[in-house]
């Protein structure tokens, strides 16, 4: 059976009660990008990134998830082939959901980075400046999300995914950001068929074979009852 490769953005989290990024009035319209989601504004101004993630941290900890993550669940469960859920959402929300195994591309609030050595480890439910590595003792603990600029987690098997894939399917994502927003093409040249579901057509909808618009709640049960009957 046929490999299905999706994509999931912050659209996929909305009706969970997460902001999206670039929507009306969306986190983009709060924060400016370089002072929060960049390196060069962790440097610059510790605390305000620190008190961005907090503050989100908290959210994501609260939200549940809603149907749309229920039913991709229920796919890579149910589906007799691979299913495989790269997100850009830093939320758990996938996991909460049932979803077994999922790549986080952006990284995840649930993680803390040394930005000196890279060790790892749980984030607190708040971060502070200069919290000391509980590897390396620097004062440079930073909330383990990606940033522009910097590389997403996972490339060579996302890629790797990519080109085994019979199908590929963009959920909740405006098609704006580099790396997952050339994913489609990618797909498309490893000949699978491709497919967006969104709120709106995304930037690169007519790179997609077919597009389905509606909340996320809606679409994505109603795209996984025709997939599990369709095998
Ligand atoms: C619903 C809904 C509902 C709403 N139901 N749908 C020029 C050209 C090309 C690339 C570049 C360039 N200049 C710079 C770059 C690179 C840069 C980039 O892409 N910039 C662009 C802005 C131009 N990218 C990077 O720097 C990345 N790194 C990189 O490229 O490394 C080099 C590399 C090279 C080659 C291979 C690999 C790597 C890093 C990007 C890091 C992005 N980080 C963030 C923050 C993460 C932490 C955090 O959460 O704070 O990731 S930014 C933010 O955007 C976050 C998201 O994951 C990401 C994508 O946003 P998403 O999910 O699409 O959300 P929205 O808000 O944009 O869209 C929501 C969608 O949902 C909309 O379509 C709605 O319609 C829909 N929706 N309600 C269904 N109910």
């Amino acid at each position: 059976m046929e490999k299905i490769v999706i994509l999931t953005g912050a659209g996929i989290s909305a009706e969970s009660g997460l902001g999206t990024f670039r929507d009306e009035g969306g986190l983009w319209a709060q924060h400016r990008i370089e002072d929060v989601a960049t390196p060069e504004g962790f440097a610059r101004d510790p605390a305000l990134v620190h008190g961005f993630y907090n503050a989100r941290r908290v959210q994501a900890a609260e939200a549940q998830p809603n149907a749309a993550h229920k039913a991709l669940a229920r796919l890579q469960r149910d589906w007799p082939g691979e299913v495989i859920i790269v997100t850009q959402n830093v939320d758990g929300l996938h996991e909460a959901g049932g979803a077994q195994s999922v790549i986080h591309m952006h990284g995840t609030l649930a993680g803390a980075l040394c930005a000196a050595c890279g060790h790892r480890w749980t984030a607190p439910p708040e971060m502070a400046v200069g919290e000391p590595c509980p590897a390396c003792a620097a004062p440079t603990a930073r909330p383990d999300v990606v940033w522009f600029g910097e590389m997403p987690y996972h490339m060579d098997s996302i890629y790797d995914h990519l080109a085994g894939a019979g199908l590929f399917a963009a959920i909740g994502t405006s098609g704006q950001v580099y790396p997952a927003a050339a994913f489609v093409h990618e797909a498309t040249m490893s000949g699978a068929r491709t497919v967006e579901l969104n709120l709106d057509p995304s930037t690169g909808a007519s790179s997609f074979d077919d597009v389905v618009l509606g909340p996320a709640t809606e679409t994505v049960p109603h795209w996984v009852d025709q997939m599990l009957i369709s095998q």
